[in-house]
């Protein structure tokens, strides 16, 4: 069904059609805009800002570019097509057709799914509420403004969900995603990963490229779902998230390019002294950003992702093209996990490794973008390699949980990781290097901040010096 943009909530499930449902997103529409008000980008509200819109959600040409004030975006519900032949494709329920309401038994299930990928939405938003003011440019200003706007669409859609089918408990849920906040330490959001701040654009680069792409991971995983509407939402969802990668893979690209750029043409590796970020720091960087990701895949093994696979409500990453028997009850997988303070290989039901392979699917996509680059770095001229550090580094979630873990996969005493720690994530001096070069934001067209490359091209192929955002 087309989109429906002449409602006050636009949207393609016919909710005009539904009126206490369209009542009670009516209802919560004003206090979202309250809270994108206090809790979105600072002070952006008169701002014109180039941006997409979806206008169909078919896989050609659904987006419209134009100038938009970001509180009159038009945030909206949007699912993929329905397809009438879909069946579950995996566990207990293999072989029956979706669900197109909640089955009672699994109401709770489902209800906790929806609300913790919900929450991640706006968290994201809060975290990056102030980043506005230092962008190194209008083209990076507008690609962080993109991103916002879609988490909060991104938002709407789990909403939606809550409200259509979980009657009072629903609406009360969507209520509290605005009332919990990234960092509150009274109601903090509900994964690690998104209480952590966002205050430069390296981090901001480093969160959309790592922790965007468990986004990637954990839709395609909703994605299966039996569960059709949520499958619908979350297959529309994603195709919003590969933008929010891209930015993170060419930001953290066009910093390491600059980053090579003045250490040729200063004969330095000091290039700190030149104004630029040095890779080490990078590295570290990118070091804190992954293991913080990698919590978010949960333990490595886990009874509750056995029983979400088995009653059909959470799949495996591309689950249909697996060639398997899509029921695991046999299989088994091989883990990385700790015993006695030793990192060990384990064989576990493959039922209860699936957290596992889907950090695993996650890790080797990571990898690809670092391989990419490193040929960058290679092809500057420059000895240099960015490596992503062992899975065990680094984590607060599994079993490798308060554990001392070198990059490299050594167990470390925590004296040895004292005398270590400044090297392998960001210390308190790194952090202050780089806040102390994120300036004003860079607001004439096509300057770019003196830390970071031009991008390759522009956003829909506009000229180098495009006006994407007007201060008015
Ligand atoms: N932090 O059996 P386990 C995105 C809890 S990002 C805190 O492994 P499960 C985005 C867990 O709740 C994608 N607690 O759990 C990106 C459980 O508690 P109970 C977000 C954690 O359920 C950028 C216990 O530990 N979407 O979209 O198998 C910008 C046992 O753990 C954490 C989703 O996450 C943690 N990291 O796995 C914007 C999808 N990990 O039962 C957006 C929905 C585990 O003992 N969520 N715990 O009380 C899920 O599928 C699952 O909840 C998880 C956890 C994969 C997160």
């Amino acid at each position: 069904m087309a989109i429906d943009y002449s409602q006050l909530i636009p949207n393609n499930v016919d909710l005009s059609n539904d009126r206490r449902l369209q009542r009670a997103l009516e209802n919560w529409q004003p206090r979202f805009l309250d809270w994108w008000k206090d809790m979105g980008p600072d002070g952006t509200s008169a701002f014109d800002v180039y941006l997409r819109t979806a206008v169909s959600t078919d896989s050609n040409g659904w987006a419209n570019f134009g100038y938009v004030k970001m509180p009159e975006y038009r945030w909206g519900i949007f699912l993929a097509e329905r397809d009438p032949e879909r069946t579950i494709a995996y566990g207990d329920n293999k072989g029956k057709p979706v669900w197109q309401d909640v089955p009672g038994e699994l109401r709770s299930t489902l209800r906790r799914l929806i609300v913790t990928q919900g929450d991640t939405e706006p968290a994201s938003v809060e975290q990056q509420r102030l980043l506005g003011k230092t962008a190194p440019s209008l083209y990076d200003l507008r690609n962080l403004f993109q991103v916002n706007v879609e988490e909060g669409r991104h938002l709407w859609a789990m909403v939606y969900l809550l409200h259509a089918y979980f009657g009072r408990d629903g609406r009360e849920e969507a209520e509290e995603m605005l009332v919990r906040h990234s960092g509150d330490p009274d109601k903090p959001r509900i994964l690690g990963a998104f209480n952590e701040a966002t205050p430069d654009w390296l981090s901001f680069f480093m969160f959309t490229y790592f922790t965007d792409r468990d986004g990637k991971y954990q839709l395609a995983s909703l994605a299966e779902s039996g569960f059709d509407p949520l499958s619908r939402s979350c297959r529309f969802m994603l195709t919003e998230e590969a933008h929010h990668m891209f930015v993170g893979e060419t930001g953290v690209g066009r910093i390491l390019l600059r980053t090579c750029e003045l250490m040729k043409e200063h004969k330095t590796d000091d290039v700190r002294s030149v104004g630029g970020i040095d890779l080490a720091t990078i590295q570290k960087y990118l070091n804190f950003h992954f293991s913080v990701s990698l919590d978010l895949f949960g333990q490595e093994a886990s009874t509750n992702a056995a029983n979400y696979y088995t009653m059909g409500v959470k799949g495996r990453f591309l689950e249909t093209r697996i060639d398997d028997d899509h029921l695991l009850t046999g299989a088994t997988y091989e883990i990385d996990t700790a015993e006695n303070g030793r990192i060990v290989k384990k064989t576990v039901p493959a039922l209860s490794a699936l957290n596992e392979r889907l950090r695993q699917d996650y890790i080797e996509d990571c990898a690809k973008g670092v391989l990419r680059w490193n040929k960058a770095i290679e092809r500057a001229g420059i000895n240099f390699e960015m490596k992503l550090p062992h899975r065990a580094f680094n984590r607060r979630i599994g079993a490798f949980a308060g554990m001392r873990i070198s990059p490299d996969g050594r167990v470390l005493s925590e004296a040895e990781w004292k005398a270590n720690e400044g090297q392998w994530l960001p210390s308190d001096e790194d952090r202050a290097y780089v806040t102390s070069l994120m300036g004003p934001a860079v607001t004439q067209p096509g300057k770019y901040a003196h830390w970071i490359a031009p991008p390759a091209r522009g956003i829909n192929n506009q000229a180098a010096d495009f006006e994407y955002v007007r201060f008015n």
